[in-house]
C-alpha cells in the first residue's frame, strides 16, 4: 500500500481508534459481462475525497466520526484467489473489524464478495437478516462451478437461514424464478416499487425488529444513474428510490453493517457519476445508519 493511498472523505486515517472501517474487496473473478469491479474500492474512496463531510439532510457532520480503511494485503495476489479462498480471507478482515468494535462498510469487488462479512456478521447476530438492493436475484446455488460466485450471494444467506428481503430486481433465470415460486419468496420487483414509497411499511414488517445488513449491488440503480457496473440492467432503481428506502431503514432498523458491491470504474472517463455515487451512498449510510443521536422512531 503506497503512502498516497485514498482515505475515506478525504480524512485522516484513525486506525485502531475508528468508528467506521471501510473493508477493500478489490475482486472480480467471477464477473460474466463487464469488468473492472476489482477497481471499485478504490475508485469509490478516490472520489469520497470530493464529498461534502456536511450530510445536508439529517444535518451530520461526518467529520465527528474516525474512519479507517482495511486493504487485503498483496491486491494483486487477492484478486486471483478462488471465489472461496477470498471468501475466507475476507470473513477473518471482517472478524479482525467486529472484535475491534468498529462497524465494517464493505467495498466491492463483485458481489461474491459479500459473504465474508455477511457471514462474521451472522456469527455475531444469529438473527441476522439482509435487505439486498439488486437487479438480479442471486439465487443460483451455484454457477460457474462455484457457491461463491457473484450470481449466487442471495441463495447462501437462504441457506444459512437469514431472512431476506430483496428490493430492485428485474433479471432471472427460469431456475430462479422457480424457486422464487416454490419457496414462496416475495421480492420487491422494480417495476412494482419504482417511484413509490408505501412497500416501505412491508419492508419494515419483514425486517421485523432484527439486526440488518445491508447489501448493495450498484445494478440495482438504473444504468442512467449507475452506467459503470457490470450488468447495467434497464429500468433500475433512481437514486430517490433507494436514498428514502435506506433512510427509513436506518430509522426503523439497526444497521449491523452493510457494503456497496459492483462499482466497475470507467477508465478515462471525462467525468464518473457512478463512482461519484458510489462514495456518497457511503457517506449517506454513515449518517442514516451509524450517526450517533440520529432520530430513531
Ligand atoms: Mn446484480
Amino acid at each position: 500500500m503506497s503512502d498516497t493511498a485514498s482515505t475515506f472523505l478525504g480524512l485522516p486515517d484513525a486506525g485502531e481508534a475508528a468508528d467506521i472501517c471501510l473493508v477493500c474487496a478489490p475482486y472480480d473473478l467471477t464477473s460474466t459481462y463487464g469488468k473492472g469491479a476489482d477497481r471499485g474500492p478504490e475508485a469509490l474512496l478516490a472520489a469520497s475525497g470530493s464529498v461534502e463531510t456536511w450530510e445536508e439532510e439529517t444535518g451530520f457532520d461526518l467529520e465527528t466520526m474516525r474512519y479507517t480503511v482495511r486493504r487485503p494485503e498483496d491486491a494483486a495476489a487477492f484478486g486471483r484467489l478462488p471465489p472461496e479462498e477470498m471468501v475466507a480471507v475476507l470473513r477473518r478482515l471482517h472478524d479482525e473489524v467486529l472484535d475491534a468494535g468498529m462497524i465494517g462498510l464493505g467495498l466491492g469487488g463483485e458481489h461474491s464478495i459479500t459473504y465474508g462479512q455477511f457471514a462474521a456478521l451472522q456469527a455475531r447476530h444469529p438473527r441476522l437478516a439482509v435487505l439486498q438492493i439488486d437487479a438480479h436475484l442471486d439465487l443460483r446455488d451455484s454457477y460457474d462451478g462455484s457457491k461463491h460466485n457473484h450470481a449466487c450471494i442471495a441463495a447462501r444467506f437462504l441457506e444459512d437461514g437469514a431472512p431476506l428481503v430483496q428490493v430492485g430486481m428485474r433479471s432471472c433465470s427460469r431456475e430462479e424464478a422457480a424457486f422464487v415460486e416454490a419457496r414462496g419468496l416475495t421480492p420487491f420487483w422494480a417495476r412494482h416499487v419504482a417511484g413509490k414509497v408505501a412497500y416501505h411499511r412491508e419492508v419494515l414488517d419483514r425486517l421485523a425488529g432484527r439486526p440488518v445488513f445491508v447489501t448493495v449491488d450498484l445494478d440495482g440503480f438504473d444504468p442512467s444513474v449507475v452506467p459503470s457496473t457490470g450488468t447495467p440492467e434497464p429500468g433500475g432503481l433512481d437514486w430517490y428510490d433507494v436514498a428514502r428506502l435506506l433512510a427509513t431503514v436506518g430509522r426503523h432498523c439497526e444497521v449491523v453493517g452493510a457494503d456497496i458491491t459492483e462499482l466497475a470504474p470507467t477508465e478515462g472517463a471525462h467525468n464518473r457519476p457512478s463512482e461519484f455515487l458510489a462514495a456518497r451512498l457511503a457517506s449517506k449510510m454513515v449518517a442514516w445508519f451509524w450517526a450517533p443521536g440520529r432520530p430513531r422512531t
